[in-house]
Parts: C-alpha cells; sequence; structure tokens
C-alpha cells in the first residue's frame, strides 16, 4: 500500500484525528487523517482509493476490535472522528458523482426513544464502510421513515432501539413499511433488541454490534 494511505489508515484505526489532536500520546505532534487525507488529493490520489484502501479497512479493524471487546466505546469515537475528518475531504467528490459509493442507507432512532449514542456509532461505521448515511435523528416516527424511503429509493433501513418500550414502536414501524413499500432491507439492532424479536416483527436481519451492521449491508450488494 502507499505510504500516505498506510498513515491514513493508522490514523484512524487509532483515533489521530489532526495534528492538534494530543490523543493518541503516541502519535502526538503528527500529522492527523485530517491533513493526510488532504495531501493525499493535493497530491492527485483518488477519492476512492483513499476509502477504499485505507479508511474502510481501517475502520473495519476499529469494528472487529469493538466487537471482540479489545476496544471500547471512547477509542472507537475517537476512530469515527478521525474517519470523519478524513472523509470531509472526500465528501465533495462523492456529491459530484465523481467518485461513487457502495449505495444508500436511512437510519433513526424509533418514535419515543432519546438514545443515539450507538446509533451515531453504528451511522459512523457505515459511512466509514463506503455508504452514504442519511441519518433520520432520534425520535423517529413510521411517517418520517417512510418519507426517506421515498425520497431515496433503494436504501437500507436501519432501525434502532434502547428501550424496551419503544421496541413496540420498531414492530409498528417494520410494519408499516412492510405494508406500503416493497423490497425493502431492514436492519434492526439496539440493548434490549434480539434476533428472535427481529424475526419475529419481520425486519430481516439483527446486528448486536456496528460491524456486523456493516458486513451485513457489504453481503447484500456483493
Ligand atoms: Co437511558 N436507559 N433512559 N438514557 N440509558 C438505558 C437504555 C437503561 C438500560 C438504563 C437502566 O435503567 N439500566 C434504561 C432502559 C431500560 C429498559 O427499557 N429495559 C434506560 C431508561 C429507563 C431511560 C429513561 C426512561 C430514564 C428516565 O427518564 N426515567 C430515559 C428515556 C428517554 C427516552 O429515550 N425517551 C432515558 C434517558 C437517557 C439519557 C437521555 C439520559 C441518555 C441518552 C443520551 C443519548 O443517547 N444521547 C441515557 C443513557 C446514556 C443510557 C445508558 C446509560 C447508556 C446507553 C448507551 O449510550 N450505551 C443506558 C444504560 C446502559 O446501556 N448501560 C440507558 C452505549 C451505546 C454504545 O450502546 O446504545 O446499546 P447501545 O448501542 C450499541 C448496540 O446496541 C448496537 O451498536 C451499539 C454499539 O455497540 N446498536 C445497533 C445500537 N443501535 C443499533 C442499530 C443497528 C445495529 C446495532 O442497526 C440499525
Amino acid at each position: 500500500m502507499d505510504d500516505i494511505l498506510s498513515k491514513i489508515s493508522s490514523c484512524v484505526e487509532f483515533g489521530k484525528i489532526d495534528k492538534a489532536s494530543p490523543y493518541p500520546p503516541d502519535m502526538k505532534g503528527q500529522d492527523g487523517a485530517d491533513e493526510l487525507t488532504r495531501k493525499a488529493i493535493d497530491d492527485g490520489m483518488k477519492p476512492g482509493d483513499i476509502l477504499e484502501k485505507a479508511l474502510i479497512p481501517a475502520m473495519a479493524i476499529v469494528g472487529d476490535k469493538f466487537s471482540r471487546k479489545e476496544i471500547y466505546v471512547p477509542q472507537m469515537l475517537m476512530a469515527a472522528k478521525s474517519m470523519s475528518s478524513a472523509m470531509k475531504h472526500l465528501k465533495p467528490f462523492f456529491q459530484s458523482g465523481e467518485a461513487k459509493r457502495k449505495g444508500k442507507f436511512i437510519i433513526g432512532t424509533v418514535a419515543g426513544d432519546l438514545h443515539d449514542i450507538g446509533k451515531n456509532l453504528v451511522a459512523m461505521m457505515i459511512e466509514g464502510g463506503g455508504w452514504e448515511v442519511i441519518d433520520l435523528g432520534v425520535d423517529v416516527g413510521t411517517d418520517k421513515f417512510i418519507k426517506a424511503i421515498d425520497e431515496n429509493p433503494g436504501a437500507v433501513i436501519g432501525l434502532s432501539a434502547l428501550l424496551t418500550t419503544t421496541m413496540e414502536n420498531m414492530k409498528k414501524t417494520v410494519t408499516a413499511i412492510r405494508e406500503k413499500k416493497s423490497g425493502i432491507k431492514i436492519l434492526v439492532g439496539g440493548a434490549p433488541v434480539t434476533k428472535e424479536y427481529c424475526e419475529k416483527i419481520g425486519a430481516d436481519y439483527y446486528s448486536p454490534d456496528p460491524q456486523g451492521a456493516v458486513n451485513y449491508l457489504n453481503q447484500i450488494v456483493s
């Protein structure tokens, strides 16, 4: 791999955002994902290569470490922030259509539920996995999901719920999507959600963690 790609990859894996960032201590004073990505683009590197050869593999390593409980939420958030600092340089190329993404993913925390830390991690990992993410936020009612589906044909839907009480709203949203739309893939997750519950409410896939969600989406487009 090109030296600069491998450096960007390390920055994302270890959460080095930019030169000013003191974290991680052993990379203090060095360029971060922000400066290195800018430099790579200025040197003529393709945005798609930076995404596919540096950012996506680094986020996959981060996701696997998190699944194996080798790192925890703070390290994952730093990795995601580092990835975002690189993505801000790549986004104009994706928005102009010059570089392609794998597909669209609509995510939200279901109606009545204000928890968004886990949902945000999933959204960031999926963006780092090469997808365009449309984040509808928290307390998202069925109508808002349906409107987003209309506006983004072909998108995969992700529903998050953290309360046993709002799991019922997850079920209502899945039921409404099934009644009104066909061929929509629905991924569900959140602390109280299980594989059995996913099957019971007619969603397509349950993932306990962000990397499982990324793997599921990748499997859809492969
Ligand atoms: Co609340 N809360 N909370 N809370 N809160 C819990 C969930 C609770 C378990 C605490 C407890 O009682 N022990 C409990 C739920 C009990 C239950 O339903 N069985 C609870 C309660 C009761 C409440 C209130 C009702 C409290 C009250 O007001 N009486 C209230 C409800 C408000 C509402 O939503 N309407 C409430 C409020 C809040 C805060 C606002 C204070 C705050 C949320 C802040 C925020 O999110 N911006 C909060 C917090 C922080 C928590 C705890 C402490 C932490 C949740 C969290 O962020 N975890 C939580 C207790 C706990 O879990 N220890 C608790 C870290 C996060 C990374 O994990 O969200 O599970 P998680 O996400 C994981 C996976 O689940 C998965 O990936 C993530 C990364 O691994 N995942 C997906 C998540 N979504 C996914 C989607 C996918 C795939 C995977 O595909 C689409």
